[in-house]
């Protein structure tokens, strides 16, 4: 097991011992009717102190990122403008692995597209003031998992509303199919589509230049999610959604954010980094369930489906439909 890194030790997460979170059915369906659920309280105030103890030691450079230059200033206007996010930390930081595996938020995960759930993804968004922003994307565009099974989860770390860069998202755009650009190759069922058009530019704040916009303005006016710290966004990887930079003078808008699908689907996705075999599954960790699939153990170590004894390979024995003894009915 690989230590913490970096000189700064960090407390362990609070949520280990609470009690299983379990979704009411009203939030399931207004997760499958909108695209997006905000749970509210999910995460402890004390698990929200220590990831925004953890992000402000990265971005002051009192722990060293990897790869990353240390920096060469301890003017804060200058820090601000180091990173307003960093990616996959999970594997460099025992933190972030325990916030990807949080329990109560794989207890939700589990509802909504398990039971079996295979975490991919971590980015830390610090958005000091002026920075951060994203335009109109769609996450699957992003990480391709085939079916198409991935959500996103955005843990609040600090009030997020207008002024400081909230995420907006497009209630009911879940239903649109992924839109592709002319730059990428094949994206799901592309072809298949009689007039699914390219858009181009996604994700850039240039409204014009991004071209999802107009498919957002087929929406009534997007929701802000205005959140407290420990507030959790669950939201549907086709979901139109976005954020505007930081306007305040004096207020972070901090997030740790992360991504997870079902654990039976196929992973072709390391982000941006080349994998060996047909699928990269074998590089992401069982959070909860099982899987017939490959997937990797957590390298720090933290508690969840991949580090516990599993009774079986992940096949089990499912009852065959229609029989009563394991024989196949046919009806006519
Ligand atoms: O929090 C943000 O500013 C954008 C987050 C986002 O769009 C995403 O995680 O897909």
């Amino acid at each position: 097991m690989k230590t913490q890194n970096g000189t700064v030790a960090h407390p362990q997460p609070q949520a280990w011992d609470l009690p299983r979170y379990r979704v009411k059915v009203d939030e399931y369906k207004h997760y499958q009717r909108n695209g997006y659920l905000i749970v509210r309280g999910l995460v402890e105030q004390a698990d929200v102190e220590i990831m925004r103890t953890w992000g402000m030691d990265l971005l002051y450079g009192r722990i060293t990122i990897p790869g990353v230059a240390q920096p060469a200033t301890t003017d804060s206007q200058e820090l601000y403008k180091r990173f307003s996010r960093i990616h996959m930390l999970h594997r460099q930081f025992e933190t972030a692995e325990r916030y990807l595996l949080y329990p109560r938020v794989l207890d939700v995960l589990e509802a909504l597209i398990g039971p079996d759930v295979l975490a991919l993804q971590t980015m830390l968004f610090l958005n000091p003031p002026g920075q951060g922003g994203q335009g109109w994307h769609q996450d699957a565009y992003y990480i391709t998992t085939y079916p198409e099974t991935l959500i996103g989860v955005w843990i609040a770390l600090d009030h997020a509303d207008e002024a400081n860069g909230c995420l907006y998202v497009t209630p009911g755009s879940h239903t649109e199919p992924i839109y592709p650009t002319s730059d990428r190759d094949h994206l799901y069922a592309e072809d298949s589509f009689a007039d699914l058009g390219h858009v181009e530019q996604v994700s850039s704040l240039d409204d014009e230049a991004n071209t999802l916009t107009k498919v957002a303005k087929g929406y009534p006016d997007p929701t802000p999610c205005i959140v407290e710290p420990g507030d959790v966004i669950f939201f549907h990887s086709h979901l139109l959604h976005r954020s505007y930079p930081n306007r305040t003078p004096d207020r972070f808008r901090r997030a740790f954010v992360s991504h997870y699908c079902n654990a039976r689907a196929w992973v072709p996705w390391n982000h941006g980094k080349s994998w060996e075999g047909p699928a990269a599954n074998y590089l992401h960790i069982l959070g909860r369930g099982n899987t017939h699939l490959p997937f990797a153990q957590p390298q720090f170590g933290t508690p969840c489906a991949a580090t516990h004894e599993r009774a079986d390979n992940g096949v089990g024995s499912l009852p065959m439909m229609g029989s009563d003894d394991g024989d196949m009915v046919f009806t006519q």
